[in-house]
């Protein structure tokens, strides 16, 4: 009998690696309005302000400091442990984080919904590629060698964020949905247990890992809540 799980994490994963999370009281969010560095309209008035806002934070994600954690690495395993007890079983991670420290933990059915901040989409040529330094408007693309027309591949506020199809079909057909470290604020994220409980199985079950109930606690079956260094081995082992 297959079981299927969709795992959807966001910044709360990373916190104990050493990244912010956007709308605790030290967050970005806190520091910076997401209106003036996280929307289109904020690369197209001022790319430069841009630019800097993810170049401070790739330069962060790439400090040795900056490893994955216990959470990080329980979900690898989940993910290798349900792959070798069947084919048939399948475990697909959706992340709204744009640092790499799930590749780095070893999960590998990953999805970035809202893009990597590891790399880099020319607005010429529309190429996606490995970004590990500074962004300028002066960066030229390594596809097609175009001078100042690269973006960090991220999904700002008003744009589509990626996967969507391949999302909505796992949510439809999972057996449990885990949310961890999410506040539940940003859509289209936020409705995917309100979409599992609506539209996907009658039987699927809903788990909320995170630190404090999110916004949408109510909306699931379980709740756990602790530092998913600790929630999230303890649950999924
Ligand atoms: C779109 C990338 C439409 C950039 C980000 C209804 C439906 C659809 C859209 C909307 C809607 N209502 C409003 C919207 C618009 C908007 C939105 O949701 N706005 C919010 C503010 C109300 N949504 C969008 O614009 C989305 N696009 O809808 O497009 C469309 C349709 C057709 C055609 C074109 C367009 C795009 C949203 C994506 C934006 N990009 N990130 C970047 O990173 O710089 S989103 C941003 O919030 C973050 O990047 C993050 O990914 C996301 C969610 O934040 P969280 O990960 O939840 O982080 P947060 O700090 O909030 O919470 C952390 C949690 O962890 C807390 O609960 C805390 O308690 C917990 N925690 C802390 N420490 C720990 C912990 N847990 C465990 N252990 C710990 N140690």
């Amino acid at each position: 009998m297959s079981k299927s799980v969709v795992i959807l994490t966001g910044a709360g994963i990373s916190k104990e690696s050493g990244l912010d999370t956007f709308r605790d009281a030290d967050g970005i969010w806190a520091k910076v309005r997401l209106e003036d560095v996280a929307t289109p309209e904020a690369f197209e008035r001022d790319p430069d302000r841009v630019h800097a806002f993810y170049n401070h934070r790739r330069a962060g994600l790439l400090e040795a400091s900056v490893q994955p954690n216990p959470a990080h690495e329980a979900l690898a395993r989940l993910e290798m442990r349900w792959r070798d007890a069947g084919p048939e079983n399948q475990v697909l991670l959706v992340t709204q984080n744009i640092d790499d420290l799930h590749e780095r933990a070893g999960s590998s059915n990953l999805l970035h919904m809202h893009g990597e901040l590891l790399k880099a989409r020319c607005l010429s040529c529309n190429a996606v590629s490995d970004w590990r330094s500074d962004m300028s408007r002066q960066s030229i693309c390594p596809a097609c060698g175009d001078a100042g027309g690269l973006r960090v591949d991220v999904v700002w506020f008003g744009e589509m964020p990626y996967h969507m199809e391949r999302i909505y079909a796992a949510l439809g057909d999972c057996d449990y949905f885990l949310s961890i470290g999410t506040s539940g604020n940003v859509y289209p994220a936020a409705g995917f247990v309100e979409q599992v409980r609506r539209h996907g199985r009658p039987t699927a079950q809903t788990i909320e890992l995170n630190l404090e109930p999110s916004e949408g606690a109510s909306l699931f079956h379980h709740c756990l809540h602790g530092p998913a260094s600790e929630v999230v081995p303890a649950y999924v082992e």
